[in-house]
């Protein structure tokens, strides 16, 4: 393989959105480039884990509609948390519909995620003016999956970062390669001790994540939410990632 450039540090990075400034400022101040991933099922496992794992994240990402007991004092809470520890609310929610549909699901039904989310993924599929409805969040274009057999090919990866860079609103994207340095670069699929589960996931190591794709900030779910002891798992994967990323300035 061809020698990679030097990757940009974080403070180095040209990134106008101001979600990304704020995501870089936890990061540096933290020394964090670590987001959990909360796929639990409850509000009590939710809230229990932000407290454990707030310290040591600049972002929780969550799916709000696994949550069985989801109510606005759940958001409340999560956002008296994500202020103290200084963390933002990230709802992966996968949009992937025209724009008409996917404003309607950002703002309206159950989960109102524009009334309380930071951050938003959104599948660039439906073309540039379908992500155009995001607005007042920093939406992260999901280009490239983690699964096995997934379709997100070369060619797919190509025209979604095309989209990606020229939507104002996206401020990164989800994909398991280097990608352009005026995107932040988030990677799911990390795990310190499994290579993958029995439904298609497959998992790279921070080492990984940092030195060979660059990227940003690397999410973490069962390897933190499914551990013995949440709060030293998130230490250990921030110790891991943040390690990796030192090393991978060099
Ligand atoms: N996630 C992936 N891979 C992807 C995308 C999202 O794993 O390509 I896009 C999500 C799914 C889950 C989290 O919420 O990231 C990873 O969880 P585990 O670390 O438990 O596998």
């Amino acid at each position: 393989a061809p020698p990679q450039m030097k990757r940009i540090p974080l403070e180095g990075k040209k990134i106008q959105h101001p979600i990304g400034k704020k995501l870089i400022e936890f990061a540096l101040k933290k020394k964090s480039n670590l987001i959990a991933s909360a796929d639990v099922i409850t509000s009590s496992e939710l809230l229990k884990l932000a407290e454990e794992v707030g310290d040591h994240v600049v972002a929780l990402k969550l799916h709000t509609d696994i949550i069985k007991d989801f109510s606005f004092d759940l958001i409340d809470k999560l956002k008296v948390i994500a202020k103290e520890k200084e963390f933002l609310l990230f709802e992966d929610r996968k949009f992937a519909d025209i724009g008409n549909t996917q404003e309607l699901q950002f703002k309206e039904g159950v989960y109102k995620i524009a009334d309380w989310a930071d951050m938003v993924t959104a599948h660039p599929i439906a073309g540039e003016e379908s992500l155009q409805v995001f607005e007042h969040v920093g939406v992260v274009a999901i280009v490239e999956m983690s699964s096995k057999g997934t379709l997100t090919d070369d060619y797919y990866i190509t025209k979604a970062l095309n989209v990606a860079e020229n939507s104002s609103n996206v401020l990164g994207v989800v994909a398991q390669r280097q990608v352009a340095d005026e995107l932040l670069l988030f990677t799911p699929g990390v795990n310190l001790s499994s290579k993958g589960d029995t439904k298609g996931q497959q998992y790279n190591t921070p080492e990984r994540v940092f030195k060979a794709y660059h990227t940003d900030f690397m999410i973490v779910g069962r390897g933190i939410y499914q551990s013995v002891n949440a709060k030293e798992s998130a230490i250990e994967y921030q110790t891991a990632g943040w390690n990796a990323y030192l090393e991978s300035l060099n």
